[in-house]
């Protein structure tokens, strides 16, 4: 019997999706969020779901080390996925990508500085507005650089917009509304689709029920 690897990371898109899941008749048999533990098996017989860090499931499905995942739109975009497919906005996990600053900067001389994790679409988004600016990789924590002054702005994805107002930061330009995905390795989704197309169907109509 074939087996159907989903990836997974924890957090808001773990919360988020196991009730969708649920629908599918695929539940955890245990907590994730309290063990240490990166493969877990689950009520479904020939499911299992590996948690792995949000910037790596795009590349775990696209290499077929699993079938399925769930990513931000945000992860998909800067990672390219273009090797997998994306058959279903799930509507969960949403928020938006935004360029933020420090409230009431001084205008910029020069190059805009540039601080994100989103380095290619950071670099996107400014040459189609025809700017050139200096982008800065950072892994974390975006909203420190204007008040460190490493950078004159951030992109980054904004929920609540709390903390950028925590932060004495504001949003500034919206770039693109993010949610997330179900992805599914190319391969997979026809080599598995006994599986799969029935996974498709159960989450799509759980995803059409939670919008009512
Ligand atoms: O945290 P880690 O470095 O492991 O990875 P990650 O940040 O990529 O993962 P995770 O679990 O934090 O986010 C997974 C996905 O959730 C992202 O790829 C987004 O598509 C989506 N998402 C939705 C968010 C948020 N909302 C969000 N608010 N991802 C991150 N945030 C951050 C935001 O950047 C800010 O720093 O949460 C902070 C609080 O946001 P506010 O605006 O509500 O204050
Ligand atoms: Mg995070």
């Amino acid at each position: 019997m074939s087996q159907l690897i989903i990836a997974l990371s924890k957090g808001r898109i773990l919360k988020d999706t196991l009730p969708l899941l649920k629908v599918a008749g695929i539940e955890l048999l245990e907590d994730p969020e309290k063990s240490r533990k990166l493969i877990f098996p689950t009520t479904h017989p020939q499911v299992q779901i590996v948690i792995i860090r949000a910037t790596d499931v795009p590349t775990y499905v696209e290499n077929g080390a699993a079938d399925v995942g769930v990513a931000g739109k945000d992860v998909l975009m800067e990672h390219g996925a273009s090797g997998v497919y994306e058959p279903l906005d799930l509507n969960i996990a949403k928020c938006r990508l935004m360029v933020a600053g420090k409230v009431n900067a001084p205008a910029v001389h020069g190059r805009l500085r540039i601080a994100t994790k989103f380095v290619n679409l950071a670099k996107q988004y400014y040459a189609e507005k025809g700017e050139q600016v200096e982008v800065i990789k950072l892994y974390g924590s975006m909203e420190l650089a204007p008040l460190m002054g490493l950078a004159d702005r951030i992109v980054d994805v904004v929920d609540t917009g709390k903390t950028l107002v925590e932060n004495g930061l504001e949003p500034l330009e919206l770039i693109a509304h993010i949610s997330s995905r179900l992805i599914v390795n190319k391969a997979s989704f026809k080599r598995k689709a006994d599986l799969i197309q029935p996974l498709l169907q159960q989450l799509s109509h759980a995803v059409e029920q939670s919008r009512v």
